[in-house]
């Protein structure tokens, strides 16, 4: 059985409702399970639990990555997936910047072969201590002398406020398809972050989604806020060579710069949540975000299956 997602659910993480904002603490775990089932040890796990995040270099072979490179390049080039709702262009209307629910087959068989590797799905697996359904998927493309910066955002606050997903029992994985250098705008997180929530202030227009997965103005912090933030915890880097993995929580503090270098740093992202979390009604007066941007299918558990 699983959880009955038309029940009530309480607030535990109000956010854009309060003129200041505030730091709350985390009600939730970070790790759920332990080094007994599944494939990280007992030091990944603490390592995840501190930081909020665990980093693996060359989890997959250039033979890998270069199959879904060749995938990534399909997708940026048809004319017909750039029609999609799915797909969002940059803030200049330009390049390529995102293309969300790649774990769907019909947008990408590959990809969907990605989502549910077994060796993927059986760390998310071990972290959340639950079987998972996909919350979000989507490749970011950070073009060469294009791609436009991320501001700092936790995803939980816009998942919790725009989507209603209840508690912190979400898990990110990046792949990161380019080499991330230190100069091409990689992933900056903050280790620690996840410990901490918090609040932003104002309210979203409606049909915020159209104007944030360009450039994000609600939902993110306040500088006094992220000062203190990178003061406690400083900055570190998700470089690493093309093939690596990035697994990170829900709440841990992130973003990214522009690209203006010529290198471009495509990274594919998927967003695992615990069956035991599902989507309650956004925690905002507003109708829930679009199925590609937060799925509510929530019996598509996840079968590992093995990705050759
Ligand atoms: O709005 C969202 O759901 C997304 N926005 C950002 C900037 N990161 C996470 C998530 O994909
Ligand atoms: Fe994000």
């Amino acid at each position: 059985t699983t959880p009955d997602s038309t029940t009530r659910v309480e607030d535990l993480y109000p956010s854009r409702v309060k003129q200041q904002p505030e730091f709350l603490e985390r009600h939730d775990p970070v790790v759920y399970g332990d080094a007994q089932n599944g494939p990280l040890n007992a030091e990944q796990l603490e390592q995840f639990d501190r930081d909020g995040f665990l980093l693996l270099p060359g989890f997959y072979t250039n033979q890998q990555v270069s199959q879904c490179h060749q995938e990534l390049d399909r997708l940026r080039d048809s004319e017909q997936i750039r029609q999609r709702p799915e797909a969002i262009v940059e803030p200049d209307g330009s390049a390529l910047r995102s293309l969300f629910a790649v774990h769907r087959p019909e947008i990408s068989t590959r990809f969907s072969q990605v989502a549910a590797d077994k060796r993927i799905l059986e760390m998310v697996m071990q972290v959340l201590g639950s079987e998972v359904y996909i919350h979000q998927s989507r490749v970011n493309l950070k073009p060469g002398f294009a791609g436009k910066e991320f501001f700092w955002h936790s995803d939980f606050e816009t998942w919790h406020v725009e989507d209603g997903l209840p508690r912190m029992r979400t898990v990110s994985c990046s792949l990161l398809l380019d080499d991330n250098h230190e100069f091409n705008a990689p992933l900056m997180l903050l280790p620690g972050s996840h410990r901490q929530y918090v609040t932003s202030v104002g309210q979203a227009p409606e049909n915020h989604y159209q104007s944030s997965l360009k450039q994000q103005k609600y939902g993110v912090p306040d500088p006094e806020s992220l000062t203190q933030l990178v003061q406690e915890y400083g900055i570190s880097q998700a470089t690493g060579p093309a093939g690596s993995l990035l697994l990170f929580d829900c709440n841990t503090m992130h973003g990214s710069n522009g690209n203006i270098t010529p290198y471009p740093r495509s990274n594919l992202f998927f967003v695992y949540n615990s069956i035991w979390n599902q989507l309650a009604n956004p925690f905002c007066n507003q109708k829930p975000r679009p199925e590609f941007i937060a799925s509510r299918e929530f019996s598509n558990t996840m079968k590992p299956r093995e990705f050759i």
